[in-house]
């Protein structure tokens, strides 16, 4: 399941580890095996968070980095990936950075390698570990089995490459009743945002007829949670490339929050096709989008959540311009709430703000679910602030559900 980048480093790694016998014999390995034109041992893939003061220094950062883990237009912090020569530039200009992740592939090494082994023990707890699309999409009918009086799985749509994109309608309403929409993996990378829909769903299912704050919500509300919204990238991230975004369209993927269709085509997406934030050809030109705009838009959704990972922050519209939306105080309040709620959990803090405050971005989700699908549009990304990234530890995927519930829950119950 290693990606081009991680096979290339397996090579060179094996050559590397040649060197012991001698320099000289491995190079004489290297020129043998692969021919004198092969490139430089490369060094580790690194992620830093830089602290840029001027445009300038952005751009001499934009202009090295490998990849954008998570930017910021006010701030001065941007997450980038950088190689050795990548490190080198920074240092010759003097700009800070404090490490991330030293090695990024070694980090998604281990986790697949600790994934596998996990696998082979066949743990009795499911949220212990990190689940592949099959396997949550299955544990979507495990939880409908468990309550059908409550759960039901049904269809959202098709993905690029066939796969199906599934929800978990929840409910013990009677009659028509407003809806909350819960989604994660929008982003294929964000794994924690899969797991945090799909136990979000688990805690409401067994917590039904144990805790009132669950009872009542289902009682009054529909709760759609639509745990793999962009299925391809997310077997993609498992099978060849951990740090995988967009979706699989050919040829380079479309990255789905930059394809929805309010402020499509705006600041902080790319026209440029081989871009992490290519906006794709049109507005919902994507199968997955469309999915989850037709749910939203054929439902009566009164919120909707989009988990994303990483920084513990809690956004809320607009996305795409600093202006402030209408109802700008409302959706203050609201994520308040739930920042509070998250707080009291594990002593977390996610920071709230408007979407635009950290960076704009047009063609998001959260703006259109707020402009045309009428809904309280949020953005929560998950933990952690920084650290690992992507790869969270497995012991954090319960805590991290803990908080979403809790945000989930403080929502709910203030929305109508
Ligand atoms: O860039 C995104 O799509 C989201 N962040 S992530 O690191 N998970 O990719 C955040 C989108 C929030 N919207 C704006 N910042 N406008
Ligand atoms: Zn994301």
């Amino acid at each position: 399941m290693l990606g081009a980048w991680s096979r290339w480093r397996e090579t060179w790694g094996t050559l590397a580890g040649l060197a012991g016998l001698g320099t000289a014999v491995a190079l004489a390995a290297a020129l043998l095996s692969s021919g004198p034109t092969e490139p430089e041992l490369p060094g580790p893939r690194t992620a830093v968070r830089v602290q840029v003061q001027t445009e300038t220094e952005r751009e001499a950062v934009r202009t090295v980095m490998l990849d954008l883990w998570s930017d910021s237009d006010t701030g001065t912090a941007l997450d980038v990936v950088l190689d050795a020569q990548g490190i080198d530039a920074l240092r010759e200009r003097g700009i800070g950075f404090e490490v991330l992740v030293p090695d990024i592939d070694a980090v998604a090494e281990a986790e697949r390698a600790r994934i596998e082994a996990a696998e082979i023990a066949r743990p009795g707890n499911w949220f212990s570990e990190y689940r592949d699309y099959e396997t949550v999409d299955a544990y979507l009918d495990v939880l409908a089995a468990r309550r059908p009086d409550l759960a039901r799985v049904e269809q959202l749509g098709v993905s690029t490459n066939g796969r199906r994109i599934r929800a978990l309608r929840l409910s013990a309403a009677e009659g028509e009743a407003k809806a909350i929409v819960l989604n994660g993996g929008q982003h294929a990378r964000e794994w924690i945002s899969v797991m945090v829909s799909t136990c979000v769903a688990d805690r409401m299912v067994s917590g039904y007829d144990t805790d009132p704050r669950i009872r009542t919500v289902l009682d009054e509300r529909v709760v759609w949670v639509a745990p793999v919204i962009n299925p391809d990238g997310y077997v993609h991230s498992w099978e060849s490339d951990r740090y995988w975004r967009k979706n699989r369209a050919e040829p380079y993927g479309v990255d789905l929050n930059r394809n929805w269709s309010v402020g499509f085509g705006g600041r902080g997406s790319s026209s440029n096709r081989r871009s992490q934030i290519y906006r794709g050809p049109h507005a919902f030109s994507e199968p997955e989008t469309r999915a989850l705009r037709d749910l939203i838009t054929r439902e009566p959704v009164v919120a909707h959540v989009d988990f994303h990972s990483f920084g513990q922050m809690i956004l809320y519209p607009w996305g795409h311009t600093k202006k402030p939306a209408p109802q700008r105080d409302r959706f203050a309040a609201l994520g308040d709430a739930m920042a509070s709620a998250i707080a009291a959990t594990h002593g977390e803090r996610y920071k709230l703000m408007s979407a635009a405050e950290l960076y704009a971005a047009g063609g998001t989700a959260l703006d259109w679910s707020y402009e045309e699908g009428g809904a309280f549009g949020f953005t929560i990304e998950l933990r952690p602030t920084g650290g690992s990234g992507f790869v969270l530890p497995p012991e954090q995927i319960g805590p991290t559900c803990d908080e979403g519930l809790a945000a989930v829950l403080a929502l709910a119950e203030r929305v109508d």
